[in-house]
């Protein structure tokens, strides 16, 4: 089996009871989530394995995180835990057509503890491709330094990098965030990035303009209830998404990004890991929580109608 490697905090998630205004909404229900944590369950649930290296507190909400990822088959032997920070808690707002708003508590977030000289050399050693968020990036100032280490190190060794901005303009400015982010471009292989995104980053340029001055391979543009698009070099590949009743799109691009290297890793052409990956949104779009819908491999199979699905 492939196995990736990606870095980032996790957090429990308050999900609200309904929807609208969060200062309206009594109760929620407890759930857990993070980018980077919904992109490994997603890989894991599609057969792959996934080392998730994080620090999470020494506390009630840290352990349920880590009972959480193991209980996914997760690798959590890099996961650091700290008694001198609490674990990070979102609340989610949602809205009636199930975009989702984020009111985070996560300042300071405990992977402040994960410092450059925590991260051993040998990481990267059994992993076909490193994913990084700019989630991460944004939650504390050395994680640029430690995630530039963990590239140099795949680079070393010849591993792909994937890279989605998750721009989250909560944790830090648009300024901040491009700085940061031109010092990931020139070392991806592929780019998972949101279509406003894309334009939100770079301000009016071209998706050829930006491919060939940081020579990325792919850029695949992730468009919501459109679907998606990628760009190579020399062509580029649309697809439409799956109709569905958005009810929950927070973790949707997590799923995306999760199938989309599944299926790269395992050689499939781009309309067909397009395919899995429009599947694989739409099924985490379709119900509550940031996790909960990311499929196993079967299922997507049988969600984007290449598997007869017998339930009597
Ligand atoms: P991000 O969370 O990164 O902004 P999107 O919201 O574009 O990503 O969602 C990622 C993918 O999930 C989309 O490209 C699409 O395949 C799927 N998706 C998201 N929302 C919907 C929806 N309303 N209907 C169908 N598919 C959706
Ligand atoms: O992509 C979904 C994540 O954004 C969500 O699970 C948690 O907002 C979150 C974050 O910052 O990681």
């Amino acid at each position: 089996n492939k196995r990736i490697a990606t870095i980032g905090d996790a957090m429990v998630v308050f999900n609200p009871s309904k929807t609208g205004p969060l200062r309206f909404v009594p109760s929620f229900e407890r759930a857990v989530g993070g980018a980077e944590l919904n992109f490994a369950i997603g890989v894991t649930r599609l057969d792959m394995e996934a080392k998730w290296i994080s620090c999470i507190g020494d506390d009630e909400f840290g352990k349920l995180i880590y009972n959480f990822a193991r209980g996914e088959g997760i690798d959590v032997s890099y996961v650091l835990r700290t008694p001198h920070i609490p674990t990070s808690i979102y609340f989610k707002e949602i809205r009636e057509d199930g975009a989702g708003k984020s009111f985070y508590y996560r300042n300071p977030s405990p992977l402040l503890e994960l410092t450059e000289d925590r991260i051993d050399e040998s990481v990267l050693d059994d992993v076909d491709l490193l994913h990084i968020s700019g989630v991460y990036l944004a939650v504390c100032e050395h994680n640029i330094q430690v995630a530039l280490k963990l590239i140099a190190l795949a680079q070393a060794k010849n591993i792909p990098i994937s890279f989605d901005p998750n721009l989250r303009l909560k944790l830090w400015t648009i300024e901040d965030a491009r700085a940061v982010y031109e010092k990931v471009y020139p070392s991806i292989n592929l780019l998972l990035t949101g279509q406003d995104e894309f334009e939100l980053l770079f301000e009016g340029r071209t998706v050829k303009d930006v491919q060939e001055s940081y020579k990325i391979d792919e850029i695949i543009v992730k468009k919501g209830e459109q679907g998606a698009t990628v760009y190579t070099a020399t062509e580029h590949y649309d697809r439409e998404a799956f109709s569905i009743r958005a009810i929950d799109t927070v973790g949707a691009g997590d799923a995306f990004d999760a199938a989309y290297v599944y299926s790269y890793l395992n050689g499939y052409d781009i309309p067909e890991r397009l395919r899995l990956a429009n599947g694989a949104g739409a099924l985490v779009a379709a119900i509550k929580g940031d996790n909960e819908g990311l499929p196993f491999l079967q299922e997507l199979r049988q969600f984007i109608g290449d598997e007869k699905l017998i339930e009597r």
